[in-house]
């Protein structure tokens, strides 16, 4: 079982303490994301998802206004804006990091106006200006790893040594963004569970997770609910819970401090038993 150091996660006006992991719950307020497009397209529901989400125990939200599944359509940024801007003006007040899972410049703008805690990028800042937006903030941010583009990245992606270039990928994303003037303790680093990658290359990425937290920041990841498990178990995406959670404590152990999911309800109970074991691991040694 890999022990983390102690870190503190800075995102806006939260300190988020690392010592446990930390679930990041799933609202996609899409009509076409792979797992819970449509579900949350009225905003009532919408927000009668993350409110269920809290209170089975999701320690961040992460918001999505557009999907990013292989094969996803482009939506305009005003489109981008409606879907998420009225769930984040809602939840303003909800006692947990909110977190816009955006690459575009001027969403990360009116999100961090509206109280948004956290960016979540799955292109790593990579949007010209989009440095020096997180940088003017306080917020937390999430850089993620992904090879193409979501239209064709599952094309035919190649790597010749995938721990080694992602994490190469990633140490590069997290200097610039130190360089652009983003505190160390705001970043997170993310591998990109199924963002131009194999199953192999998933599955080496998480055998070899250590190698994503020897950068010295935290480690989020993202399997619930994906392809990967799909072809592992035959199940399709509404019965993967079990395969996900797995997946989350196999992270865990191998370095993760935050897990995004779908289902918090089922993590969370695992977590607590992950985490009861870690104690007693700790009070051991
Ligand atoms: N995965 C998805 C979207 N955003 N962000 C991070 N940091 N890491 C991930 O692995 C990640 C992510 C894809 O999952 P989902 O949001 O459920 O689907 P969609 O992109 O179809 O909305």
């Amino acid at each position: 079982m890999t022990l983390r150091p102690e870190s503190n996660w800075q995102c806006g006006p939260y300190r988020l303490a690392l010592c446990l992991p930390r679930i990041m719950g799933i609202v996609n307020v899409t009509p076409d994301s792979f797992s819970d497009g449509g579900q949350n397209l009225d905003p009532v529901a919408a927000r009668e998802t993350a409110q269920r989400l809290i209170e089975e125990g999701a320690d961040i939200l992460d918001i999505g206004g557009e999907s990013t599944r292989p094969g996803a359509a482009e939506v305009s940024v005003a489109e981008e804006l409606r879907r998420v801007l009225p769930l984040l003006t809602a939840l303003r007040d909800a006692g947990v990091p909110v977190s816009v899972d955006t690459s575009r410049v001027q969403v990360m703008h009116a999100a961090l106006a509206e109280g948004a805690s956290i960016i979540n990028d799955v292109r790593a800042l990579r949007a010209p200006g989009a440095l020096d937006e997180v940088a003017r903030s306080d917020c937390g941010v999430v850089l993620m790893h992904m090879l193409g583009e979501p239209r064709t990245m599952q094309a035919a992606p190649h790597y010749d040594d995938v721990v080694r270039e992602v994490c190469g990928f990633l140490q590069a994303r997290r200097d610039a963004a130190r360089a652009a003037g983003v505190a160390r303790t705001r970043i997170a680093l993310d591998p990109g569970f199924g963002f131009g990658k194999t199953l192999a290359h998933n599955l080496a990425l998480l055998a070899d997770l250590a190698s994503v937290q020897a950068l010295g920041q935290p480690v989020l990841v993202g399997l619930s609910r994906k392809s990967m498990l799909g072809q592992l178990t035959d199940r399709p995406v509404d019965r993967r819970v079990h395969a996900s959670v797995a997946a989350a404590l196999l992270a865990l152990e191998r370095g993760a401090s935050i897990v995004r999911v779908h289902d918090v309800a089922a993590t969370r109970d695992a977590l607590r038993v992950w985490a009861s074991l870690r104690k007693q691991a700790q009070e051991d040694s």
